[in-house]
């Protein structure tokens, strides 16, 4: 299907980000052959996560310009470099920008932190994050992408608003041919960390009570997982009143707006309302005053607050110490802590027998000329996923 391409350089459509804060700009990029443990990938469909419009806003330390965003996608394998190992052209793949490594031969050696006894501590890989942080490939340190003989970085380690991108073997998570491509690129990010945080991160139980702080994919994910875990109050909180009525179809068992409480601190308000706080919270924004809400409605001796939301360049937590001598505890997590190549392909199973939703957040679907409209959706607060079709 693709034999033509083989071993050369594509030209095809992709949305650039030249400058932050500036629309992306739709063009012919050239995307060179996979090198050495590299795969080479046509993009199907590829979603808009909050993390994209953050990258170009500016925030992020990490992001590089001008560069390739989108880390939320589907495709098929085109082509693979030397070295690729279980992967092979036409397979359906998800990307996965928390990559993990196989020990498949001598040469391909696992990182300290996906081996032996480490390897059940975390989901973290350490094997290309220093270079997919910097917008490059580990092989020869330099991007595959470039636009009028100039390079383009890769973002992520997935760089997905293209409809064509190459990724790291340790990207790269193969997924059942009968699934839906549109469908399961979601989880390459947004739905995976929201039930992740749920049940790796936070480990819900039965009959708990659950607030969530922001209520767009991985809000409403958090949400049904804590449904999933048998939670008894669900607590949905979000400044947009108009997300209300999809968290409580997901399952929130109550929606709070902190606007309709003016003078006073959320947690306050929260913590008067349920006796003394939450088993376990999440901000699921970005914002690093909510953040310090979620782990002050955690109830004292026991709640645990996780961060899921990712705060801009410069932004520092705070709390009171006394806040966690008491006993709350505030964890962090990283793509809910899945292991991202063994576990995508069971959460796509899990989409297939129904026991997760993925079509309730797709709410948008646009053509790739029109990314900046998905985008301005985004920032209007009018999307939860929309995607976009390459
Ligand atoms: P989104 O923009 O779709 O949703 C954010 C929600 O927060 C919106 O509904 C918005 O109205 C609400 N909100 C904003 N400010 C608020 C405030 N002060 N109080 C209450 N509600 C507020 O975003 P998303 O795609 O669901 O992503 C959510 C966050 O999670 C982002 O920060 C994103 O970067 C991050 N993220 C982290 C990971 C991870 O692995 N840790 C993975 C995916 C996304
Ligand atoms: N580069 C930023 C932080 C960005 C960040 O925290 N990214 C999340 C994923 S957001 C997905 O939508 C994450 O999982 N990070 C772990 C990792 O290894 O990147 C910064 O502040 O430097
Ligand atoms: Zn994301």
């Amino acid at each position: 299907m693709f034999s033509t391409s083989v071993g050369k350089t594509i030209t095809c459509r992709a949305a650039v980000a030249f400058t932050p804060q500036q629309p992306l700009q739709v063009v012919d990029l050239q995307v060179g052959p996979p090198q050495k443990g590299e795969v080479r990938v046509r993009i199907q469909y590829a979603a808009l996560c909050h993390t994209d419009e953050f990258t170009l806003s500016g925030e992020d330390p990490e992001g590089k310009f001008p560069c390739v965003l989108g880390h939320e996608a589907s495709g098929v394998v085109e082509s693979i470099g030397e070295g690729v190992m279980g992967i092979q052209p036409g397979d359906h793949i998800v990307p996965c920008y928390q990559a993990e490594c196989f020990a498949s031969d001598r040469e391909n050696q696992t990182c300290s932190m996906c081996r032996g006894y480490e390897a059940g501590k975390t989901n973290l890989c350490g094997k290309i994050r220093d270079f997919t942080g910097k917008g490059i490939m580990k092989n020869d340190a330099h991007p595959r992408f470039s636009y009028k003989g100039k390079p383009i970085y890769h973002f992520m380690g997935t760089s997905t608003f293209s409809e064509y991108t190459v990724l790291h073997q340790e990207s790269v998570a193969k997924i059942d041919k009968s699934a839906p491509l549109d469908k399961v690129s979601l989880l390459g990010c947004g739905v995976s960390t929201g039930l992740g945080a749920v049940c790796n991160t936070a480990r819900v139980e039965a009959d708990s009570s659950v607030a969530v702080f922001g209520l767009g994919a991985v809000g409403l994910a958090v949400i049904e997982g804590a449904k999933l875990a048998g939670a008894k109050t669900i607590y949905a909180i979000d400044k947009n009143p108009d997300k209300f009525e999809r968290a409580r179809a997901f399952g929130a068992t109550h929606c709070l707006n902190p606007d309709d409480y003016p003078g006073r601190l959320i947690q306050h308000v929260l913590v008067e309302r349920t006796n003394g706080g939450f088993d376990y919270t999440f901000e699921c924004i970005g914002n690093v005053n909510v953040m310090r809400s979620a782990l002050e409605s955690a109830h004292k001796g026991w709640g645990q607050s996780v961060i899921v939301g990712v705060a801009g360049a410069g932004k520092e937590i705070s709390t009171r110490p006394f806040q966690l001598v008491t006993g709350r505890v505030w964890k962090g997590t990283a793509f809910g802590g899945f292991k991202s190549r063994s576990e995508v392909p069971e959460l796509v199973r899990k989409y297939m027998s129904k026991e997760i939703k993925l079509d309730e957040y797709i709410t948008h679907r646009f053509d790739l000329e029109h990314i900046n409209d998905a985008f301005d959706l985004l920032r209007k607060g009018q999307c939860i996923r929309a995607l976009i079709e390459l």
